[in-house]
């Protein structure tokens, strides 16, 4: 049954001053459209083909957001700009379960910012740290044990690989011959996998509330001074190392092309970004970080791109299930701009951990 986004955000507590309803942005998971005029709002249908429970979701996001809300407005700053804003419906849900099972959340529109879906200096990267700092400061205080596990394992790299083993093995797609290169890859680096976590394990690195999906274009920076304002997406928040969101944000932040360029030559690891991250990371939790958490630092970029690209050829090889696609070899493309980076940062990693020493450690 297809329902029209007019019946979508009539279940919501607003008064629209526009019919207008825009795809917009460029997320892989929710389906997100901007609607009204004077005053905006993001409205997006849930992947709960992702997010199983996505009552548990809005749950999170409400109880970190209104925690976000009380930090920033004791410290008086503007809660409206520093965080999402959740639009409730008549009887109090942040969300709207339809009939045929799909479900909407309505957020505030963030107005006056930008986000990059591929970034174009360096002082967008030291920004954007500042702000995943800021938003990791914030939440120190913030109990981990009430937010749900939305996604078990999400940045569990040994149980990543292990599903990227059984989709080699299901063939499901029949594309595995065809990426036979890719999976030598893969399966070269499995001793990787591990590192973080055996770190997390012996104590060695903490578990924090982290964002878990730190990806440059879920940080919004002020489009008149380029300054950090928030950060969005907060699907994923989670408890999890710092180093996963370092991590994740060079993963596409110190890439020099798109995540998905097809043109190879374009692609390599960008330590002038690097630089510039290290420093806004630095600066807001440099204080915090244990010395294996500064040790893996650089380790952590290369980490989280090979999960990322062995995610994209697990669902490659799956059939295209998880992450939208716009073209029929979408996720290849993907992990192959992942696996030239990892790559490279593999040759440039003395030099990572030398940027690292100059800032701490
Ligand atoms: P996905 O999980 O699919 O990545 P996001 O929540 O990141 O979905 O939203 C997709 C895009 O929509 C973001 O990258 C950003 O450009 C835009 N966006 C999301 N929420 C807001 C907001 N509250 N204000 C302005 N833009 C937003
Ligand atoms: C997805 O939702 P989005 O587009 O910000 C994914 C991340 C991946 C990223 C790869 C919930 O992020 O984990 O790193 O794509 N989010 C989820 O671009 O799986
Ligand atoms: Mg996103």
């Amino acid at each position: 049954m297809e329902i029209t986004l007019s019946e979508i955000l009539h279940h919501f507590d607003v008064k629209l001053d526009d019919d207008n309803e825009i795809p917009y942005g460029n997320g892989h998971i929710n389906t997100t459209f901007v609607v009204g005029k004077k005053t905006r709002y993001i409205l997006q249908k849930i992947n709960t083909n992702v997010f199983h429970d996505p009552a548990a979701v809005m749950r999170n996001i409400v109880a970190v957001t209104a925690h976000l809300r009380e930090k920033v407005a004791a410290a008086g700053g503007d809660p409206s700009r520093a965080t999402l804003t959740p639009i409730y419906t008549p009887d109090g849900k942040s969300y709207w379960d339809a009939p045929n099972g799909d479900c909407y959340r309505l957020y505030l529109f963030i107005e006056g910012t930008v986000c990059y879906d591929q970034v174009e200096n360096a002082d967008q990267l030291y920004h954007a740290a500042r702000e995943f700092g800021k938003f990791q400061n914030m939440l120190d205080d913030f109990p981990a044990d009430t937010l749900a596990e939305v996604i078990p394992n999400f940045h569990n790299t040994r149980d990543r690989f292990r599903m990227f083993r059984e989709a080699v093995d299901a063939n499901l797609a029949g594309r595995r011959d065809e990426v036979a290169e890719e999976i030598a890859f893969a399966m070269a680096r499995e001793a990787d996998t591990g590192i973080v976590l055996d770190a997390i394990a012996d104590g060695s690195v903490p578990l924090r509330v982290t964002h878990n999906d730190t990806k440059l274009n879920n940080v919004m920076l002020d489009a008149k001074t380029g300054e950090g304002v928030c950060v969005i997406d907060l699907d994923t928040v989670m408890p999890g190392s710092l180093l996963y969101d370092f991590g994740d944000a060079l993963r596409l932040g110190g890439n020099s092309g798109a995540e998905d360029e097809t043109d190879l030559s374009k692609i390599y690891f960008r330590l002038d970004y690097f630089e510039a991250f290290v420093r806004g990371f630095v600066q807001e939790l440099g204080s915090k970080m244990t010395p294996r958490e500064i040790e893996l630092l650089p380790f952590s970029v290369k980490l989280m791109t090979y999960e990322c690209g062995i995610r994209f050829l697990t669902d490659y090889l799956n059939g295209d299930t998880y992450f939208r696609i716009h073209r029929p070899k979408h996720n290849l493309d993907r992990c192959h701009t992942q696996f030239k980076l990892v790559a490279d940062m593999e040759a440039k990693m003395d030099e990572m951990k030398a940027i690292v020493k100059k800032y701490i450690g």
